[in-house]
Order: structure tokens, then sequence, then C-alpha cells
């Protein structure tokens, strides 16, 4: 089929989730076109099933805000049109369903009929959409979307709790490449390089954003690092990096915690380590704590959000209440302290992620897709 995407370039995790599923979907044979303001950091690779259009904004003196969701909608219409496309995916509700939205009203007063599927992610939901700013059009977009799904079942609750929904969504959690965690497990894992032989390896990804809060990483490391000797390796970037790294300082552990800033090779980084830490605010899934577990990492998170159906209580990791440092730092010492409890954590994460595996997830997507073809060829 002739799919496009539209997503946040970014290294956030709807950005990730839409760049590898569009791989995935080329590698199928589909013609896939990325429609977005940057080259998604993800994408590794162009071809002719891969494609990318970059929206362009022009400046005026006029603007204090140039109007992107226009500009993107003239872009989906024009790439629509000119490349036939079947259904146009979106992801992240903001603006981007309501972008949708506009192209699908443009292109029908062109005789052209286009699908919209809308994926929610979370803070498009939890944290931003709901805000009054935005609710009305939040709400309208899903409402007006052919097919909309959510990444948790959790979050498919709370999308229903606070809009007033008409669509039945549909729950797609997010999905792991198994393989390319397999192989970056079986390169060669150069612990050495960057802890010793008897320490242990915690570490943590994000965009730095305040949901993450990365400084609970820090506190939560600090009570760990008195007991158990060990490294906290970070990465990513973002708002609150340096506030983590003042922290460090200020608890004299800087030398344990290295930042490594943001990587496209986080299977790689991620091989190296023994438990991951999510204290965030709140996830919708936790994308972040499934590409550890399919790295052979325990993890200790908060139990917010989608978390409890990605990392389960007593096996692959524990969930704390939100902001108790105590209690996750007390059970990832439980896990580190004994390398039999931890190989067999590891292995626990590991199976669960099996079954979050790209081979399960896409062809559900596809479902999707032609049953949104089939209704326009009727
Ligand atoms: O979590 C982020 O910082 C990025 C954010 C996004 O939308 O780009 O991630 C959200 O979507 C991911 C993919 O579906 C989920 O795995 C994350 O849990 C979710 N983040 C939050 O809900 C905070």
């Amino acid at each position: 089929m002739k799919i496009g995407i539209v997503c946040y370039p970014t290294f956030g995790g709807s950005g990730v989730v839409a760049t590898e599923l569009g791989m995935a979907l080329a590698d199928k044979g589909h013609e896939v076109h990325f429609i977005t303001y940057n080259q998604p950091v993800r994408l590794d690779f162009i071809s002719h099933h891969l494609h990318f259009h970059q929206v362009i904004l022009e400046e005026y003196p006029l603007f204090q805000y140039q109007p992107y969701e226009l500009a993107l909608s003239s872009k989906m219409v024009e790439i629509v049109e000119k490349h036939q496309l079947e259904v146009l995916h979106v992801h992240y509700a903001i603006p981007h369903a309501y972008a949708a939205y506009m192209a699908k009203q443009m292109l029908k007063e062109k005789g052209i009929e286009i699908k919209v599927v809308t994926t929610l992610h979370g803070t498009d939901i939890t944290l931003v959409g709901s805000h009054p700013t935005y609710k009305t059009a939040v709400e309208f977009s899903i409402n007006n979307s052919d097919v909309v799904t959510a990444v948790s079942n959790n979050l498919k609750e709370t999308t229903n709790r606070l809009f007033n929904i008409k669509n039945d969504i549909k729950v797609i959690y997010n999905f792991i490449d198994i393989e390319k965690y397999d192989k970056a497990q079986h390169q060669e894992c150069k612990r050495l390089a960057l802890a010793k032989p008897e320490e242990r390896i915690l570490t943590h990804v994000s965009n730095f954003r305040p949901v993450k809060r990365v400084e609970d990483v820090i506190k939560i490391f600090y009570e760990i690092n008195k007991e158990i000797p060990s490294k906290l390796l970070l990465i990513g970037d973002g708002p609150d990096r340096l506030k983590a790294e003042n922290l460090a300082n200020k608890l004299k552990i800087s030398d344990a915690v290295l930042f490594l800033g943001n990587s496209t090779e986080v299977a790689k980084i991620l091989c190296y380590s023994d438990v991951f830490l999510l204290p965030s605010q709140t996830e919708s899934f936790g994308l972040a704590a499934l590409e550890a577990m399919a790295a052979e990492t325990a993890v200790i998170s908060t139990n917010t959000g989608g978390l409890p159906e990605v990392n389960i209580h007593g096996q692959t990791g524990f969930l704390s209440n939100l902001g108790d440092v105590n209690d996750m730092a007390k059970n990832a010492i439980s896990i580190l302290k004994d390398d039999v409890i931890l190989a067999r954590f590891k292995s626990n994460a590991k199976k669960h992620a099996k079954k979050f595996s790209i081979d399960n997830i896409l062809p559900v997507y596809e479902e999707i897709y032609t049953s949104c073809y089939k209704t326009i060829a009727k």
C-alpha cells in the first residue's frame, strides 16, 4: 500500500515508533512517505520504498508564530495527490490529527478520498491535549479520524475519561525489533571501557523533560551507589539535564555518572546495562523501558500510566509509587546484589519484551490500513 506517515522527527517516543513502523512497512514492500519538518532521527535509510518530504515554513515578519499546521496540511494534500497515497497515519494528535482533518477536507474538494489513522502516544492526551487551550480541537480531531489507536489500555481509558470520544479506540502496543537487540547483545560489549569488573551498570534513556523526573534518577542511583559499586549511564538530552548534572555534583557522585547525550545507537549502549531506571511522572507505555528489556535489562520504574502493562512487578523489575526514590533504590539493590537474582530478572525482561516483537504488531497496523482502503474501494 501507499502510506503517508506524519510524526515529530525528534528523539521522542512517538517519532521513534512512527519511524520504526515506516521502515518496517517499507521493508515489507509498502511505499512509505514521511511528511514532517526534518528527517526523522531514526530514519537511517531512504530507498525507493521510503521517502521523506520536508514541510518548509516561510518566514514572514507579521508572524510571531509560524502556522505549521497550515504548511503541514498543504504538504499532505500535495503528497497524497502526487503519490496517490491510500492512507495517512498521523502520530501524536497535536497538531497532526487536526492538520490531517484539514487535508482530508481539501482533498475531498478535489474528489480524492483519503482515510486518516491517528495514533495517540501519551502526552498529546495526558499533559498537553487535555489542557483547555487545545482540548476542543484535539477532541474534534480524534472524533473525526477514521481509525484511532492508543499505545496502551491505560492511555485508551485516560482518553475516554478526559474527552468525549465517539470512536472506539484500538489499543496497539509499542513494539520492538528484537533482532536488532539480539545483534547488539552479541556484539563485543566492552563493559570494561565504562565500568570496573565488580561494578554494576545502571542506565536511563529519555529526553530529560520534567515528566521524566531525571533528578529522581540521580537520587535513586545515589542510594544504590552507597551499597553497590556501580556506574550510571544517562542517554539523551533536554531541559532538565543541567539540573541532573548539578545534583550529581552536589551529591559527590559525578565520577560515577556519565552523561552520554543523544544517541541513535541506543541498542548498542544498552548492552552494558544491568538495571534501567524510569521514575517518570507518567508514561502512556514506556518505550524506553521496553527497549531496555529487549536488551536484557531489569526495569525499576514508577507504577504510573501504562508502565504496569510493560514492566511486570517482581518479574521483569519492580514498580513503585511516584517519587518514592527510596523504594526504587531498595528494589534495585535487591536485584543487583545477587548474580543469580540479577540473571533471573534480566532473562524474564528479555522473554517479556519478545511479546512486543514487531512481527506481532506490524500485521495489526497493516490490517487497519487494508480495512481503510477497502472502505474507500467500496
Ligand atoms: O516520552 C516522551 O518523552 C516522548 C513521547 C512522545 O510522544 O514523543 O513518548 C510517548 O510516546 C511513546 C511512544 O508511544 C511512549 O512509549 C511514551 O510512554 C510516551 N511518553 C509519555 O507518556 C510521557
